[in-house]
């Protein structure tokens, strides 16, 4: 790093005021004062920052090891990247519009957006003139287990705005299924069962309301709940719900197949800032999956809104949950990769609290205290979030106040705990700025390792270029050496990135090409049967069908088989266009003039789109995805007649 310690300094003083609240700017930006010097000299001391960068440098043509999965935060949909690259390979909409792919325009992904709303919200949305959901805020993004490690099948996302979680294939990187969640308000955390497999996802209600949501209950939230959601991963349905105490906010599960756990920062049930951080103690729930499965079996559960819901609420003396008071407003919650330890982010408390999930037989079974269970505590720094794990004992926790990443031994911390003159931490560092989530490669499953570090931070303030108020974000990337991070990547990015999972490149093989006979278009496919039309074929078929009119036309570069077609006014139209390419990527689009329509229709797909022809005249459609040294040709007019003449 070519930067003065001294500049580092005033950097990050000035952001300890911004971020982290006035009060707390002195001790920020003092610790920062410390922090700086004593990183500066370890650079010179250790390895240079150079040569470390050569150590993850993909070279141009060269692949990368690692798939990275990101969220996008408020922008609603996932991105791939390529680690330790940082290269931006694809973005998949999911919650999102997608003007390239014409997500949220075509009739097959309208079919994923809309089936899975609850009725009730369908009535919101058309009453604002929509059909689904103009937005998604999606944090988390989490693939399919086997045995504890990924299985390349699926991967499954929140949205946070709108109550849903999504299922993104991984054969072809496109969404196929989205639920919104009954019951539940604002889906946050969400993991997937790690053993024996991903049975269920696990899906967070953050907030709370009353158990019948129907205006006859307002301002009382002695009468609010929150919901813990299990999702079947195979079918995307629900399988249950339990009731708890106090709101749910990150989730994860054990190893074992026998817990999942989910932090709350609201066990006070407080409407106002002040409410929310009364107590010094909040909690973890934990969830007894094997006496849930029971109870909804014995028929102990009430239906609502077509769900089974178990009451899991402090109090009930049963065995469905158990609350583990964990000190304060917890966030993080990250189950280590040596299937014992599963780690609490405190965020106000400058503390983790580690759970030793063998003892939760005790709690439940035996009456053992639930702080029992807590192993360590130990003190690491301002504003603890996140933890991710390197697969050899350590643990990686962000410092949101501090500005730092704190690397230190969880074994080292459980006999600190127990009394012994043992200090766990290995070591602090600092990033740029405020982090929040962090990842290592595979650093969630039983193949974690230890070769770098990734660290998602909220703020980039100073880093890049000013391109006005609203700034990007920054991700970073640390060399991972012995006890030592070094940075070598520093990566702007767009709202807001708030967690990744990093997987080896061998566990994920989508498809170059798709298959024609694909479940996407199978509605599609039943229309076109129905009509004559082989979309297998060459097509250049028009139907009419009343005021109904079903296009059909194939596309090879650099030609749709039509070069026009004819409607009447008011016409519905249906263009359905199949690219017979059978080519690596050699994707057509359609956009259609002043319609507000556009279509992705990759080699060997069908995609179809729906609009009225409101107006008499000529319209120019476009292949919109550049196909061929006569792309710009690859072009088509819809005649639209008057409806009088
Ligand atoms: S939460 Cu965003 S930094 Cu939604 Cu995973 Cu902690
Ligand atoms: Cu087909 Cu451009
Ligand atoms: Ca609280």
């Amino acid at each position: 790093m070519s930067e003065g310690v001294s500049t580092k300094i005033t950097r990050r003083g000035l952001l300890g005021a911004t971020a982290g609240g006035a009060a707390l700017a002195g001790v920020v930006g003092g610790r920062a004062a410390l922090t700086g010097g004593a990183i500066g000299a370890a650079t010179v001391a250790g390895t240079t920052a150079a040569r470390a960068a050569d150590a993850v440098t993909v070279a141009p043509g060269q692949l990368d090891e690692y798939y990275g999965f990101w969220s996008s935060g408020q922008t609603g949909e996932l991105r791939i990247l390529g680690i330790p690259s940082m290269r931006e390979l694809m973005r998949v909409p999911v919650f999102n519009r997608c003007s390239a792919t014409g997500w949220g325009i075509t009739n097959e992904s309208k079919k994923i957006l809309t089936e899975g709303l609850t009725e009730k919200t369908k009535k919101y949305l058309a009453a604002n003139g929509h059909e689904y959901p103009q937005n998604g805020d999606l944090h988390h993004v989490h693939m399919s287990f086997n045995e504890g490690k990924y299985d390349g099948r699926f991967l499954f996302m929140n949205d946070k705005a709108n109550t849903r979680v999504a299922r993104v294939r991984c054969d072809v990187m496109k969404c196929d299924k989205i639920i919104e969640i009954p019951n539940a308000k604002a889906i946050h955390g969400l993991r997937p069962q790690k053993w024996p497999r991903t049975n269920y996802v696990f899906a967070n209600g953050e907030d709370e309301a009353p158990m019948v949501n129907d205006g006859k209950v307002l301002d009382d939230p002695s009468q609010y709940v929150n919901f813990y959601t299990a999702i079947n991963a195979d079918d995307m349905t629900i399988a249950w719900q339990v009731m708890v105490t106090g709101n749910l906010d990150n989730t994860d599960a054990d190893y074992d197949g026998k817990y999942a756990f989910s932090t709350s920062y609201n066990s006070e049930m407080g409407m106002t800032l002040a409410d929310m951080t009364a107590a010094d103690m909040d909690h973890v729930v934990v969830f007894n999956i094997a006496e849930i499965e029971k109870g909804i079996a014995d028929g102990d559960f009430q239906e609502l809104n077509g769900v089974k819901v178990i009451d899991g609420r402090k109090g009930q003396n049963k065995n469905y949950t158990r609350y583990i008071p964990i000190p304060n407003n917890p966030h993080g919650c990250n189950m280590a990769p040596d299937k014992i330890h599963l780690c609490i982010g405190g965020k106000l408390s400058p503390t983790v609290s580690v759970i030793d999930v063998r003892k939760l037989d005790d709690v439940f079974y035996n009456g053992a205290d639930p702080r029992s269970a807590v192993v360590a505590e130990p003190e690491l720094g301002l504003g603890p979030l996140h933890t991710c794990f390197d697969g050899q004992g350590r643990a990686y926790t962000t410092l949101f106040l501090d500005s730092q990443v704190v690397v230190w031994d969880i074994e080292k911390a459980v006999r600190a705990f127990a009394g012994e003159a043992v200090d766990p931490i290995v070591t602090k560092q600092d990033v740029h700025y405020q982090p929040g989530h962090n990842s290592t490669a595979e650093g969630e499953t039983l193949d974690a390792s230890a070769k770098f570090y990734i660290t998602m931070n909220k703020f980039s303030k100073d880093r890049f270029l000013n391109v006005g108020p609203l700034k990007p974000e920054n991700e970073q990337v640390f060399l991972i050496e012995g006890d030592k991070l070094t940075l070598v990547h520093d990566g702007p990015t767009f709202a807001e990135p708030h967690d990744s999972i990093i997987v080896h490149a061998s566990k994920v093989n989508p498809l170059s090409v798709w298959n024609r006979q694909d479940q996407m278009w199978a509605e599609t496919r039943k229309q076109a049967e129905a009509d004559g039309v082989n979309l297998d074929d060459y097509q250049d078929t028009v139907i009419r069908d009343g005021n109904k009119v079903r296009v059909y036309m194939s596309s090879q570069a650099p030609q749709f088989a039509l070069e026009s077609f004819t409607v009447k006014q008011g016409d519905e139209v249906t263009v359905t266009v199949t690219n017979l390419d059978d080519i690596d990527d050699l994707t057509h689009g359609f956009t259609m003039g002043n319609h507000g329509v556009a279509m992705e229709i990759g080699p060997q797909a069908t995609s179809s789109v729906t609009f009225t022809a409101a107006q008499p005249g000529v319209f120019w459609y476009y292949c919109q995805w550049f196909c061929h040294a006569l792309h710009m040709e690859m072009r088509g007019r819809m005649f639209v007649e008057p409806r009088d003449a």
